[in-house]
Order: structure tokens, then C-alpha cells, then sequence
């Protein structure tokens, strides 16, 4: 099975990523991979950090002569920033004897919780002595590793015919114009390479930055939608027959995941709530001659029936809140006297929606190869890439399953015996 998992603080040493179950024989562009941690440190309405940071990842294992070898992957992604936070940062015991560093120790401590970010509830579950325990890790600058290891899932996505993008909605009440399926996938991947929001309307990409000026300029911060589309799947993916199986399932939990997110919507997901079923449900007309043995017309399911890929391309969408650290400090309260205090700030950004827009990609490539590996095996490349073929082309007339004789009737054991 492919497991992910990230480790590192954001003013720590690194981050780290780990790929765990990633099949043996694909070639890697690391090159590739570099442009997205690239991308994720990228948009209109970013903070200071990201002029420190040039987001780079170094493969630890896993890797030999730029092909997998189906050992588990790691990426080291290093914090440029450590440097001026070892002191505040050290794993070792604070040394009294060396005043300067303790006193750095001493400054950098929170004492106000920040609402809306993890601070309160993580400073109650671990009995934290310090709101920075739970600021180091709980930041969206983790998000680097969930992006180097949705990257390398997208190549192996790329291999076997999956094409991945993705691109920003709208942040806070300016909302693009335009339908990604008014327009075909170069011309829309074109469009938001160009925009510093990542948004394939260029007009709306000056009236959203205009926004982000105004909420910068208020001491505020913006949320906003990303929208992440993956077409040529093979129908199947993900199961209806057990609750953690489901795809859609899997992919709320990873999307919901990510750091100031607040809801998940597939296809005309909210929409569909208040339309009757002759408006939502995408009717079948057959294909003669078609890859698949039927065709829609419209998408409504945005890819997915029954917790499974259905041939259809698959269109998810995430809401971001606004970033809980704010200039405009709000009411909060001083720990650990839990008396009334303005919140804490700290260096942030006003807007990372086009950055979510990346690490939302990110994490839709890591389910969607997990599920794909699921269904179709996970040693070597080249069984795989067997195994998808297979099942696509069966797909365009779909014969029965065959059924295997039970091992002890007559007729199979006699079979053994010869
Ligand atoms: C981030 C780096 C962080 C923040 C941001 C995301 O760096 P620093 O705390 O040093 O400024 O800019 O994190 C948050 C907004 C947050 O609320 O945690 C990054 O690299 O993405």
C-alpha cells in the first residue's frame, strides 16, 4: 500500500517526506518535482518567508540513478531559515551558560493564542509550556513535503495517462469567469502558468490582487476556492463495497487535511443539494467505437459514482478560510493566564490560495495513485502499466468475470493429480 508521511517543523532543520509502497522502475524528473515546491512558494499576497526559502528537494533513498527502486522514497526539503532560529529551534536542552541563546529561547516564546489556528486545542492536548510547540508543526510550511510527494505521484499518474491541474477559483468574493470545460486543458494550463494567481482569467487574477492589497493593507488575511481536475483515469478506481474504500471519502479526508481548509466539494457537490435528480444525475448515451462502451454529456458527479472513478474526468474543489494570523490582532486570550490579550503575530501571509492550489493537486495525486496501485498492484512499473492496459481495454466491451472453481471440486483436483 502507498503511505505517505511528512516529518519537520517550519523553522526547523528540514522537512522531510516519506513514500512508502511507490513501485519500483519509474524514472523521476526531479526537475519536475523542484518546479512544483517552486510553485507552492509562489502567488500574489505571500509573506517574507518565501524570499528566505528557495524550496529544493534532496532524495535520501529510494532512488537509484534517477529510477525507483521500490524501497521506501525520502525527500529532505531544507528550511534556509534555520540558521537564524538554532538557538530557539535546538533540540538540545537550553544552556543557561550561554545567555544569548537562552534569551533567544526566552523571546521567541508565544504566550497569546492566534483563533482559527491550532494553538489553543494543541497547546490543551500536549500540556504545551509554549504556543510554539504547536505553531512549529502545525504550519502550512509542512505543505512543502505533502508537495514533493504528490509530485512524484503525478509523474507515475503521468505515465499510465492521468493528466492533473489545477487553479484558483476565487479569493474571497472575486471569482473567475471562466469554466475549465470551456476551454481544452492546453489552453487553460497555459492561462494559469500566466497568472500570478494561478487563475485562468486574467482579468479576475488583477481584481483578486487588488483584493489581497486591501486585506493586507487592513492587517487582514483572504481564503478563497481551488479547483483540481484529473482526467483519463481508469474507470474503478476506489470501491463501493466498504466506507473506507470509497474514493470520494478518501479524497475529503486528504484534501480536508491540509491546513485551513474547511470543506470539500466534488462535481456540483453544494449545488446538487437543492436541484431534483433529473438536473444532477448524468445521464448515458451509448459510444460505438469509443474507448468506453458509453458517453455523458455532462459531469455533474464531477467524476465520481458510487465512491468510484467512472470515466469521467474527476473535478474536486477546496474552501479555504482566511490565514488565522493576522495583523489586525483579534481578541484573544494570554497563556497560560488565560486572561483577555490581543492575539500573537507573527511574520505570515495575507493570501496562499494560489499555493493551496498546488498542495490541494499534491494530495489528489497521492489518493489517486494509492488507489490506482490498490487495484492494480504495486512492485514494478511495468506490471502496472500491464495491468491499466489490460483493464482499459477490456473496458470498451466489458466481458464477465470469470469464476475460478472452488480448489476442491472433482473436477480441479483431478486436474492436480495429473
Ligand atoms: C509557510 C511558511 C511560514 C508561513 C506560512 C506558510 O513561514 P513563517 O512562519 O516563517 O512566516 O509563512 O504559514 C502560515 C501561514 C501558518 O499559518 O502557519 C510556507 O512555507 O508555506
Amino acid at each position: 500500500m502507498l503511505r505517505f508521511l511528512s516529518t519537520g517543523e517550519s523553522h526547523g532543520q528540514a522537512l522531510i517526506a516519506v513514500l512508502d509502497g511507490f513501485p519500483a522502475g519509474v524514472q523521476i524528473k526531479i526537475d519536475q518535482l523542484n518546479k512544483e515546491l517552486q510553485r507552492r512558494q509562489q502567488g500574489y499576497g505571500r509573506g517574507s518567508r518565501q524570499k528566505i526559502e528557495t524550496d529544493s528537494a534532496e532524495l535520501l533513498s529510494g532512488v537509484r540513478h534517477g529510477t525507483t527502486t521500490g524501497a521506501p522514497i525520502t525527500f529532505m526539503i531544507k528550511n534556509r531559515d534555520f540558521e537564524n532560529w538554532q538557538y530557539v529551534m535546538s533540540s538540545a536542552p537550553v544552556d543557561s551558560s550561554a545567555p544569548e541563546a537562552a534569551a533567544q529561547f526566552e523571546k521567541k516564546k508565544i504566550g497569546r493564542f492566534r483563533p482559527g489556528h491550532a494553538d489553543l486545542a494543541g497547546t490543551i492536548k500536549y500540556r504545551q509550556k509554549d504556543i510554539r510547540d504547536v505553531l512549529e508543526r502545525a504550519s502550512a510550511r509542512e505543505t512543502a513535503s505533502r508537495v514533493a510527494a504528490g509530485a512524484l505521484c503525478e509523474q507515475l499518474l503521468a505515465h499510465l495517462g492521468v493528466e492533473m491541474i489545477s487553479h484558483v477559483i476565487s479569493v474571497g468574493p472575486v471569482a473567475s469567469t471562466l469554466k475549465s470545460d470551456d476551454l481544452p486543458s492546453s489552453d487553460l494550463r497555459q492561462r494559469i502558468e500566466q497568472s500570478e494567481m494561478f487563475c485562468a482569467d486574467a482579468d479576475a487574477t488583477e481584481r483578486m490582487k487588488e483584493f489581497i492589497k486591501k486585506a493586507w493593507q487592513d492587517g487582514d488575511s483572504v481564503g478563497g476556492v481551488v479547483e483540481v481536475i484529473a482526467a483519463g483515469l481508469p474507470v474503478g478506481l476506489g470501491s463501493y463495497t466498504q466506507w473506507d474504500e470509497k474514493l470520494d471519502g478518501q479524497l475529503a479526508q486528504a484534501l480536508m487535511s491540509i491546513q485551513a481548509m474547511k470543506a470539500v466539494e466534488i462535481g456540483d457537490g453544494v449545488r446538487s443539494a437543492s436541484l431534483p435528480g433529473s438536473q444532477v444525475h448524468d445521464a448515458l448515451y451509448p459510444n460505438e467505437g469509443g474507448n468506453l462502451p458509453f458517453k455523458r454529456k455532462t459531469n455533474h458527479a464531477g467524476g465520481i459514482e458510487g465512491g468510484m472513478s467512472n470515466g469521467s474526468p474527476l473535478k474536486v474543489r477546496v474552501y479555504m478560510k482566511p490565514i488565522p494570523t493576522l495583523r489586525k490582532g483579534l481578541e484573544s486570550l494570554s497563556f497560560p493566564e488565560f486572561e483577555a490579550e490581543t492575539a500573537h503575530y507573527e511574520r505570515s501571509d495575507v493570501c496562499a490560495v494560489p499555493a493551496a492550489s498546488v498542495v490541494a493537486k499534491a494530495m489528489v495525486s497521492i489518493v489517486l495513485a494509492r488507489a490506482l496501485l490498490r487495484k492494480f498492484g504495486s512492485d514494478t512499473f511495468e506490471d502496472i502499466k500491464e495491468a491499466v492496459d489490460r483493464h482499459r481495454q477490456r473496458c470498451q466491451s466489458i466481458p464477465q468475470r470469470n469464476t475460478v472453481p472452488a480448489t476442491d471440486d472433482e473436477e480441479s483436483l483431478e486436474m492436480e493429480q495429473e
